[in-house]
């Protein structure tokens, strides 16, 4: 049965909220039309991942003897080719380049872009849900030559964030502090159409996500976190059950809809880990912003919040402790060690 909001398509949703602010100027809703044009190439090309020889790794030639472009590469080419000259945005992160990326000179905008091309992109080649996350500031100095700092700014100041999941169907969700919405690609004929207008995350959940193969590098206070997930207890609706795909996207979108807490705490495995795996500007900032506006709660294993973290390099890592509230409540009493 079609549901009731069908036919509103994102563009539409983009321009009534724009509506809303008679000082805006177009701009971020420009941005976010380009974004999304990128995100549709990004996903026809998902889908096609194997028949196009888009599988295994770059550095590979196809069947008709051309380079193969590996899929967080293309990924990163199509957002950064509808960004150079669409004079929405000034300056960009990805997580696949070292470097902030300019601009064609000229076409400076007014806002940022971090980006993650394509998150848990170890998952391609066996078909598992990826996705694409994005998060878009005001910039601070438009134009000018100290734009990487630009893009350092916490994740409070955040105009806007989203991301698009490459699942069972192609989804957009997408916040801009007016509360979360979700659409669903219609592929037939290439349109977003709102399918979960208003998104709220359960306030307590029953599913716990997290890679417990690495629980011998835990700290004591996630390993006792986690047992008392497992533990029986009718009254407080425990055990928990796990849920990990190891994507973070897919994970963040399963506990945004039926509830749930993604931990990635600090660990001993590596000393980059120390830090956390995930990262600040294009990982947590924006599904923190995206849970927050939700009704979730997104902190670290230290009890900061993730929105409030000023960042100091493009590519810093922090621990993740994100979902429905209740729960991070909890999470954050074991770690401040009150349980
Ligand atoms: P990536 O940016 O290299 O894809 O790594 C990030 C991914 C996340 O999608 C996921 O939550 C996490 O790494 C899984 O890590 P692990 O395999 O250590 O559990
Ligand atoms: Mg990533």
């Amino acid at each position: 049965m079609i549901k009731e909001p069908y036919g509103i398509t994102v563009s539409r949703d983009i321009q009534d909220r724009q509506r809303l602010h008679p000082e805006a100027t177009g701009d971020l809703s420009g941005l976010l039309s380009e974004l999304i044009v990128a995100a549709k190439t990004i996903s026809a090309e998902v889908n096609m991942a194997g028949l196009g020889d888009f599988l295994g790794m770059a550095g590979k030639t196809n069947i008709q003897g051309e380079k193969v472009q590996k899929l967080d590469d293309f990924a990163n080419s199509a957002i950064k080719r509808r960004m150079a000259r669409c004079g929405y945005v000034s300056v960009m992160a990805s997580e696949e380049e070292a470097d902030a990326i300019p601009v064609v000179e000229g076409y400076e905008g007014k806002y940022t872009l971090a980006f993650d091309p394509l998150d848990g992109s170890s998952n391609i080649d066996v078909n598992v849900s990826i996705g694409t996350i994005f998060s878009i500031h005001r910039a601070l100095n438009s134009g000018s030559v100290d734009s990487e700092n630009d893009l350092l700014q916490a994740g409070r100041k955040q105009v806007a964030a989203g991301y698009i999941i490459y699942g069972s169907s192609t989804m957009l969700v997408y916040t801009t502090g007016e509360g979360v919405h979700g659409f669903t690609l219609d592929p037939t004929v290439g349109e977003f159409y709102l399918s979960h207008p208003d998104l709220k995350m359960p306030e307590r959940s029953k599913y716990f996500s997290t890679n417990e193969g690495n629980s011998i590098y835990w700290k004591e206070e996630m390993a006792r976190c986690i047992e008392y997930l497992k533990k029986f207890d009718k009254a407080t609706g425990r055990p928990y059950s796990a849920r990990y795909i190891g994507s973070l996207v897919a994970d963040f979108h399963r506990n945004l809809i039926v509830g749930g807490i993604f931990l990635y705490p600090t660990d001993t495995k590596s000393p980059a880990k120390a830090a956390g795996k995930l990262r600040l500007l294009y990982e947590a900032a924006p599904l923190a912003f995206i849970a927050e506006q939700a009704g979730g709660r997104a902190i670290t294993d230290d009890g900061r919040a993730i929105m409030d973290i000023a960042p100091d390099s493009l590519h810093q890592r922090v621990p993740l402790i994100i979902g429905s509230k209740g729960d991070v409540d909890i999470a954050e009493e074991f770690f401040a060690g009150k349980r």
